[in-house]
């Protein structure tokens, strides 16, 4: 009954003038974060929040006019807030084709509160087969993520950052992190960086630029050179890197600081 009553309004006033408490919700104090493409339509709703806490957070999924899925989130705790569009508007949920199937796909992106920490995105797909929505789980850590065609082909990539590289030689400040780019292929997200050498070649440019800044006001530089070593690697310049941060590191915890490094960057599988 409701999901008719919605889907008629919704066509009737179309969807920028869709009016969130009046259609969709349960009570009267939910809100929801909507996005469609195609035949394809999501809707996150959850009550509005109280003290931080988010509850009844649900996805409704209609395609080609039919509900397909419509369950509870598995927030892991109440503080998990539903952020809408990392990319762009706040309340628009993305939808949209990623892997260039023509069927799109959506993305539920989730922040899990606190004072940095962490941003993560439930992704679903539709399997024509069972005639479901599948979902995955990708972790952004504390920087998220921006959808972005990068290679101009079409399709999104999602431009972020290796968020391993957080408080791993300094303070959250101070940390500078290497370029990480992601597309989603068969049902999973698939670590495409080295695909894009001369974004990576800009983006150790600018690290190497606010490595001599931040030097320059006092800083150590550490979480910087670190980033922009990790870039090198990504280039197959690692030797050349390795030479300009001995060359620019000469504080008297070098060798300590480079031997770490070293250590983080084979844990982290810039090398072997
Ligand atoms: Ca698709
Ligand atoms: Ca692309």
């Amino acid at each position: 009954m409701m999901t008719i009553r919605s889907s008629i309004s919704q066509s009737l006033i179309g969807l920028a003038f869709f009016s969130t408490t009046a259609v969709f919700t349960p009570t009267a104090t939910a809100e929801t974060i909507i996005g469609q493409s195609g035949n394809v339509r999501a809707e996150i709703s959850y009550d509005k929040p109280e003290e931080y806490q988010y509850k009844n957070v649900r996805l409704k999924i209609i395609r080609a006019g039919k509900t397909i899925l419509d369950q509870k989130l598995p927030q892991e705790n109440e503080y998990d807030r539903p952020v809408g569009n990392l990319s762009g508007q706040e309340n628009n949920l993305p939808v949209q084709d990623l892997d260039g199937k023509k069927e799109p796909e959506i993305i539920a992106d989730f922040f899990t509160g606190g004072a940095h920490c962490c941003i993560y995105s439930l992704i679903y797909r539709y399997d024509n087969k069972s005639q479901k929505y599948i979902k995955i789980r990708h972790e952004w850590g504390n920087g998220g993520y921006q959808l972005k065609d990068l290679d101009k082909d079409g399709l999104p990539e999602f431009d972020s950052r290796d968020d391993r590289f957080a408080y791993a030689f300094t303070s959250y400040a101070a940390s500078g992190y290497p370029l990480q780019i992601w597309h989603y292929r068969q049902g999973k997200m698939i670590d495409v960086t080295r695909r894009y050498p001369k974004l990576i070649s800009n983006h150790a440019s600018e690290l190497w630029q606010t490595y001599t800044q931040i030097e320059q006001e006092g800083d150590d530089g550490k979480g910087f050179l670190a980033a922009y070593l990790a870039d090198k690697y990504l280039l197959g310049q690692g030797e050349d890197g390795w030479q300009r941060v001995q060359q620019a590191y000469k504080k008297s915890d070098r060798t300590k600081y480079f031997a770490d490094l070293r250590k983080f960057l084979r844990e982290t599988g810039y090398f072997r």
